[in-house]
């Protein structure tokens, strides 16, 4: 890679389901170097080149608003021919530069905190809301629940890992909803939602923020693709709002807290409310359940796979992770009709202001 100075370091950072992340220390700099994962990824080059193009689209923007591109935007660092990644043959390998002086947080645990996140996200939609070039979907269907009830359905006929008959009960949270879901993304493949681009993963860790916990820069863009702009902000509703783990075993734990979802949706809202269209704003707060309700069938289907897609940390824990999350799923929609008033309240302020 196109690296300033010597490598003297490489540390583990952790965290992730899906890449390895290590920490790279040159005598000059600090880099991001990732393993992508190509099982999950299978077109490394693809996705490379939409976060390139993704990348320099927002430079350009946050220059053009006095910012500093370098702080405040992912930068990838090619490889010494060029190439936006290396493949060594058995592996895919990627850098960026490290951010220094910039934070993650893992909980929404202040109003602030959860509206600065909406706000990020708000604000990278926005300042994308002109891209126009056509994106790479590099990973099928991803928020498209119609190609994952085909995953679901071959998984479940194929019951793999023999495993189906022990989670009937959980089947069932899957297919009582099915008709709901499929009639969500309907208004997506009949265009009644606009496609964006989108960044697919927006839960807070994905955020830097500076000393002052003011947004910095929206990172991990592998999943950037175009699609409804509602799988960004049920995504984070989905993450910030739950009191819980996303893989609690203590159920009484879970529940979506309504003053988190209120502080993201004005974050969000203040940012990108008067670009909305009606149906988008319309359908705002059931992107959460759609998200949270995908999340369930993806963590169930997994489990009944035998694990092959998420990484897990004991045998039973997609299992656990489904389960934590109907149950953050069950607390959405018992609150759902407190979800839409509230964002009908935003928006009327908006409006009105
Ligand atoms: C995966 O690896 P990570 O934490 O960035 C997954 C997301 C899930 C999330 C669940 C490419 O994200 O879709 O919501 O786990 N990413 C991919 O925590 O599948
Ligand atoms: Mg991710």
């Amino acid at each position: 890679f196109a690296i300033e100075g010597k490598a003297l370091d490489i540390k583990s950072l952790g965290a992730g389901f899906i890449n390895d992340s290590y920490i790279l220390t040159t005598d000059s700099r600090r880099y991001i170097l990732q393993r992508k994962n190509h099982h999950i990824f299978p077109d490394v080059g693809a996705m490379m080149n939409n976060i390139a193009r993704v990348t320099a689209h927002l430079k350009l923007k946050v220059a053009a608003e006095g910012g500093d591109p370098e702080r405040e935007v992912l930068t990838v660092i090619p490889t010494k021919e060029g190439e936006l990644y290396y493949h060594d043959g058995e592996n895919f390998w990627a850098v960026s530069l490290f951010i220094e002086g910039s934070v993650t947080h893992d909980k929404a645990n202040t109003p602030r905190l959860a509206y600065m996140g909406g706000y990020g996200i708000g604000r990278f939609q926005a300042m994308l809301a002109d891209f126009d070039e056509p994106l790479a979907e590099v990973i099928q269907g991803f928020h498209n629940i119609r190609w994952r009830f085909e995953q679901w359905d071959k998984a479940l006929s194929e019951d793999r890992a023999e495993r189906k008959a022990s989670v009937a009960e959980e089947i069932e949270w899957i297919e009582s909803r099915r008709r709901a879901m499929l009639d969500f993304w309907a208004m997506v493949e009949r265009g009644e939602l606009p496609m964006r681009v989108t960044h697919n993963d927006t839960k807070l860790s994905n955020i830097l923020f500076d000393e002052n916990d003011e947004v910095l820069c929206v990172i991990d863009l592998d999943t950037v693709m175009s699609s409804t702009s509602l799988n960004d902000f049920g995504d984070a509703i989905r993450s910030y709002t739950n009191m819980g783990a996303e893989d609690d075993k203590e159920l009484s734990r879970v529940a979506m807290n309504i003053d988190t979802f209120r502080h993201y949706a004005e974050g969000y809202l203040a940012k990108r409310g008067s670009t909305m269209t009606q149906s988008e704003r319309e359908w705002l707060a059931f992107s959460g359940i759609y998200i949270t309700f995908e999340q369930v069938l993806r963590f169930l289907m997994d489990y009944i796979d035998g694990d092959t897609y998420y990484k897990t940390a004991y045998p039973e824990h997609n299992l656990v992770r489904a389960r934590a999350q109907y149950r953050l799923l069950q607390s959405m929609e018992e609150q759902y009709p407190e979800m839409q008033q509230i964002i009908k309240r935003i928006v009327d302020k908006i409006n009105m202001g």
